[in-house]
């Protein structure tokens, strides 16, 4: 493939994916983005510019889609609204963006006869139970319990629909929680990071004890590149790590690096729908594809994170006001 598209490039993983597939393949990557709140278009600097070029425009606009589809080999789909807690608020821009815009891609790709890889998440699948022994597999029943999850579910449908009925040549990765550097600081551990560097507590909702299946960023992006350039067409793999923690022990570990209490805590209002447990069994990707995640550490990917962080308060600074004051809104 020498010429990929990528959708939401400019985001917290697409970004990512674009460093690793500069990194480690020739291909020319084509970013397109809306560059909304969510983006991190500073984290695409300094990459060679005869190897990336950005495009600013909107996934759900068939006009701005169609030629850029026609122009590459393959196209990468993270663009998405991606925060649950939005999506609570304010439902429509998920279904345009993660409905519509994923249709939009679709129908070029169908029109283009282009290779297709559609990133979407394991929520899709709803929540198990703190003591179940089960993991999500590929065979898991699709059961979303919020508008972005619903959204992310919907969108998966219509690539399999896509797939059996028109015969796109397409990929599913349904992945779990993704941790790392230019996470925007909205969602739990870029927020608890800069809420403990800023003196204050950490927010946790509920009672803490919802567990997340942590990945490195990093393994996300390998694991799609092994996808999109080994995977059977028209199937879905599970991305994981083996990263489970409970939210408590996430934020009693950012307060140790903190050298503070491990009691410093705020418990406050739970998440409408607020998904228990999620947990990735990954056998089909390693054992098919020959994948494994390099960041098996979650302390010490955990620790780098923190790390970048509190060296890159310019970033994050402009925003963390803004974001604060919304959570303080909805008290949370
Ligand atoms: P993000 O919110 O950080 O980035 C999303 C990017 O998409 C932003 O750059 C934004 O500007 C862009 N975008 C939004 N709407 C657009 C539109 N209409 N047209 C063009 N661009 C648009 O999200 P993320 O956390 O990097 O997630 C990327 C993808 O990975 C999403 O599809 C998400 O569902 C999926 N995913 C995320 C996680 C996670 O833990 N964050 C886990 C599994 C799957
Ligand atoms: O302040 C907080 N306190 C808290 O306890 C925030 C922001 C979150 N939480 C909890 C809610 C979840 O149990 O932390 C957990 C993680 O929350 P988020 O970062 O909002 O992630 P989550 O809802 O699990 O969804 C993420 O993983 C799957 C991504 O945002 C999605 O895009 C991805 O699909």
């Amino acid at each position: 493939m020498d010429r990929i598209l990528v959708t939401g490039g400019a985001g917290f993983i697409g970004s990512n994916f674009v460093h690793h597939v500069v990194a480690h393949t020739d291909a020319h990557v084509t970013v397109l983005d809306k560059l909304t709140y969510a983006s991190t278009e500073e984290s695409l600097a300094g990459l060679p510019e005869d190897r990336v070029t950005l495009v600013v425009g909107d996934i759900a606009e068939p006009e701005v889609v169609e030629p850029l589809v026609a122009g590459v080999d393959a196209v990468v789909h993270y663009a998405a609204e991606s925060h649950n807690d939005n999506s609570l608020e304010d439902p429509g821009p998920f279904i345009r963006t993660n409905v519509v815009g994923t249709f939009t891609l679709l129908e070029a790709a169908r029109k283009h006869d282009k290779r297709f890889h559609h990133v979407s998440t394991d929520e899709v699948y709803g929540d198990l139970e703190l003591d179940d022994p089960k993991r999500f597999t590929e065979d898991t029943p699709y059961n979303p319990s919020s508008p972005y999850s619903a959204s992310k579910a919907g969108s998966d449908h219509l690539v399999r629909a896509w797939v059996r009925s028109f015969g796109v040549r397409a990929t599913i990765s349904n992945c779990s929680n993704n941790y790392g550097p230019w996470q925007h600081i909205e969602k739990f551990i870029p927020r608890q990071i800069t809420e403990v560097i800023d003196g204050r507590r950490p927010r946790l909702y509920g009672d803490g004890l919802n567990v997340r299946d942590w990945i490195h960023t990093e393994d996300h992006s390998s694991a799609v590149l092994a996808i999109l350039e080994r995977g059977q067409i028209g199937e879905t793999y599970l991305i994981g790590a083996d990263g489970e923690k409970n939210n408590l022990e996430v934020v009693q570990a950012i307060l140790r690096h903190f050298g503070r209490s491990e009691d410093e805590i705020e418990f406050v209002r739970d998440r409408a729908g607020h998904d228990r447990r999620y947990a990735i069994e990954s056998g089909k990707l390693r054992n098919q594809l020959g994948w494994q995640p390099q960041y098996a550490d979650f302390d010490a990917g955990l620790q780098a994170t923190i790390d970048w962080y509190a060296a890159n308060e310019a970033w994050w600074r402009p925003h963390k006001d803004a974001v604060e004051a919304s959570y303080a809104a909805k008290g949370q």
